[in-house]
């Protein structure tokens, strides 16, 4: 013992002895730093005891500096604020005040909110404002959420792996829970908190019936009462099946009273452990799910089924929008819109439908979901993929912020001014009922996202879900300066690199509308040449449909007319190459490969240069990253540096064995002074992939 306890001694008087700046930063205090280990001597007062206000209180005590002016933290109800009770009126449960008033004779710092979650996101919103560069005597900040739930879905298994997931095994270890509870479990809650994140549903869409027995809910109620007092509720995916594979029932369908009254019983169960469980996410009849149209029965009474279960409870139903059907030859951009429209206005009003941003699957550009604005009287809840799927997995910088807001900032044309944003946060329709999700890019990685970049997704994510009329750019600029410190160079420079690069990646693995090129079931690197696939909307030919004479995909009325689907305004605009933007053009029509760009060139010269554009960034993100090398923490510092070389390796590959096969169609040489790929297109082909992360299994 002696010896250990010397041992101990000697190890933790050399680690203090070390200068900071040998002090490696491995990204796992997020957006969220510094913070003191000690709490600093600052005069705080709370109006009440409740765990989330104890929170918000020892946020302020590690971050505030000493000698900051007195701190007040109060819900709206508290006598000694009664003054600024009108200020916090029409605040809703979740916004903030936060303001310097005089109270008692005294300059003090308000953060007030109706209830104590808008005293932390008050809390957060305030450290965020001093992070970014703010000064604590001219701090006005008054904010309340645009969207109502605003929650992660993460595609986690009970295995421990992650459907798509690139940063390691999953954070919730199944396994001890419900008796060990990771400290980790409340830094990834306290991390949801400070950028909004309300919600979390914990385990894969393509759900086992397993999460529903009394084991698992168990475990989710361990999860549960530690997220709480952060703001965070827990929800579930659930398999439609269950009352089968659990119940014993020879049938699932949701017709059917005994299934409805399994159901009903097994929320009962579930709020007996989780009071306060947020409800369900059904992915149904999609990709081989069970589903209500197993039986003939339509999604609305899958959903309604569902949504009865937990009314009583205050729980809601989600339910996605994401089918295809196996046997169906519409054009996969039609099928979700075809089955849903109809369906508007037939929901229960717990129920959410849950879209996709775009037609096809989270590609790194899709036109918006036709659904959006073509079912007014349904609350739609936007899906956005926070993981990089298709956009490089964790190693390629690909910043999403302009993904997300060039959707939500689409205008649909069914009413004057209306947005996607003002679809998916009630504002066109007045739905009380809105939502955002964001499939998780988070796992057991130190660095949570598996790479600091990654994280910037996280949090534009969280931000955008709170108020997605924020632009990109600011986004990324306050992520910057929280993450790197408020160095003016460092931000301009990050922000820079930021703002092109999810274009980089467009660039460089499909251009100008291209999708769904990527090589198949792993979806690591290119495969546009694959065409033997049992489905034919899971081979990339489908998509992309070149041959000798041209390329791309004819959604107009002499294709698949899926341009109909839109208002009027909008599918007019899509119908003709003339009035579709560049960026969407082979999404919307088959040209030939001498078609006039607005440039002057050929489509085929265009797409050449897109993708020696895309290369080209990854190798300017390079050069701007070597200039912050003396400003940057040497471990975040070097293994960026190390994925921009990989990005830029695979950039290269992507754009080579794609310009190969395209090449090998159209029989065309490159315009004059372009580099010919690597390596013939039989290399590319040959490339196999058995152990690329994230497959779905
Ligand atoms: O993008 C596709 C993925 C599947 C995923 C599916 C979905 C969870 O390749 O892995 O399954 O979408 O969204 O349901």
């Amino acid at each position: 013992m002696r010896n250990w306890r010397a041992l101990v001694s000697a190890i933790g008087l050399s680690l203090a002895g070390l200068p900071t700046h040998a002090m490696a930063d491995d990204g796992y205090a997020l957006w969220l730093r510094p913070s003191a280990q000690s709490v600093r001597q600052v005069n705080i007062t709370r109006s009440g005891d409740s765990p989330t206000l104890m929170l918000a209180e020892g946020e302020l005590r590690r971050s505030l500096p000493a000698g900051t002016m007195p701190v007040m933290l109060a819900t709206a109800a508290a006598p000694a604020i009664a003054a600024f009770r009108r200020d916090v009126e029409g605040l809703g449960d979740e916004g903030y005040l936060v303001r310097t008033v005089t109270l008692n004779g005294r300059r003090t710092l308000l953060i007030a909110g109706n209830g104590d979650r808008g005293v932390l996101y008050g809390t957060f919103a305030l450290l965020r404002k001093l992070a970014t560069g703010g000064r604590m005597d001219a701090i006005s900040l008054r904010s309340a959420p645009k969207v109502k739930l605003r929650v992660l879905n993460h595609w986690d298994n009970l295995d421990g792996s992650i459907e798509r997931g690139y940063a390691g095994q999953s954070l919730w270890d199944w396994w001890t829970l419900p008796d060990f509870r990771d400290p980790r479990y409340t830094d990834y809650a306290r991390a949801n908190a400070s950028i909004g994140i309300n919600g979390t549903v914990l385990n894969n869409v393509n759900a086992k019936a397993d999460s529903l027995t009394a084991p698992y809910i168990a475990k989710a109620a361990a999860l549960a009462d530690v997220f709480r007092p952060w703001g965070i509720k827990v929800y579930l995916s659930v398999r439609f099946s269950a009352p089968i594979e659990l119940g014993g029932l020879k049938t699932a369908d949701p017709r059917n009273p005994a299934v409805a009254a399994w159901w009903k019983a097994k929320a009962d169960e579930i709020y007996r452990a989780i009071p306060d469980f947020g409800g369900f996410l059904v992915k149904a009849n999609s990709e081989g799910q069970p589903g209500p149209r197993d039986y003939g029965a339509s999604h609305a009474d899958g959903a309604n089924m569902l949504a009865a279960a937990v009314r009583d409870h205050g729980g809601i139903v989600m339910w996605r929008a994401f089918v295809y059907a196996e046997t169906d030859p519409e054009d996969r951009a039609k099928q979700a819109y075809t089955e849903f429209k109809p369906l508007d206005g037939t929901f229960a009003d717990n129920v959410l439908v849950q879209v996709k941003n775009g037609a096809i699957d989270f590609q790194p550009r899709e036109p918006f979901h036709p659904l959006f604005g073509a079912m007014p009287r349904t609350p739609l809840m936007i899906e956005f993929q926070i993981t990089k799927e298709y956009l490089g997995f964790a190693t390629h910088l690909a910043y999403l912020g302009p993904l997300f807001t060039e959707t939500l900032d689409a205008k649909t044309g069914w009413k004057p001014g209306e947005t996607v944003a003002d679809v998916v946060d009630g504002s066109a329709e007045h739905h009380a009922l809105t939502g955002m999700a964001g499939v998780a890019n988070i796992g057991r990685d130190r660095d949570w996202s598996g790479s600091t970049f990654n994280q910037a997704n996280w949090y534009a994510f969280g931000r955008l879900a709170w108020d997605p009329d924020l632009s990109a750019a600011s986004i990324a600029r306050a992520w910057a300066a929280q993450t790197f410190g408020t160095d003016p160079q460092v931000i301009d420079t990050v922000t820079a690199m930021m703002m092109g690069s999810r274009e980089a990646v467009v660039d460089y693995t499909g251009p100008l509308g291209l999708a769904h090129l990527m090589a198949t079931s792993h979806h690591y690197g290119p495969g546009p040449w694959v065409s033997d696939l049992a489905r034919p909307e899971w081979n990339p030919t489908y998509y992309h449909r070149a041959d000798a004479s041209g390329i791309g995909f004819d959604r107009t009325a002499r294709g698949s007319d899926a341009v109909d689907q839109y208002a009027p305004s909008v599918a007019r605009t899509f119908a003709k190459p003339e009035t579709t933007p560049e960026s969407m053009l082979l999404w919307f029509h088959h040209l030939p490969w001498d078609h006039r760009m607005a440039s002057g060139h050929t489509l085929w010269e265009e797409l050449v240069a897109h993708y020696d554009r895309g290369v080209d960034y990854v190798a300017g993100m390079q050069r701007l990253w070597d200039t912050l090398r003396p400003k940057i923490d040497a471990e975040r510092w070097q293994k960026t540096a190390t994925y921009l070389t990989i990005q830029e390796k695979e950039a290269r590959w992507w754009r080579d064995a794609s310009l190969a096969y395209w090449m090998s169609v159209n029989h065309r040489p490159l315009p004059a002074g372009v580099r010919p790929p690597d390596h013939d297109l039989s290399w590319y082909k040959a490339r196999q992939f058995p152990y690329a992360p994230g497959q779905a299994h």
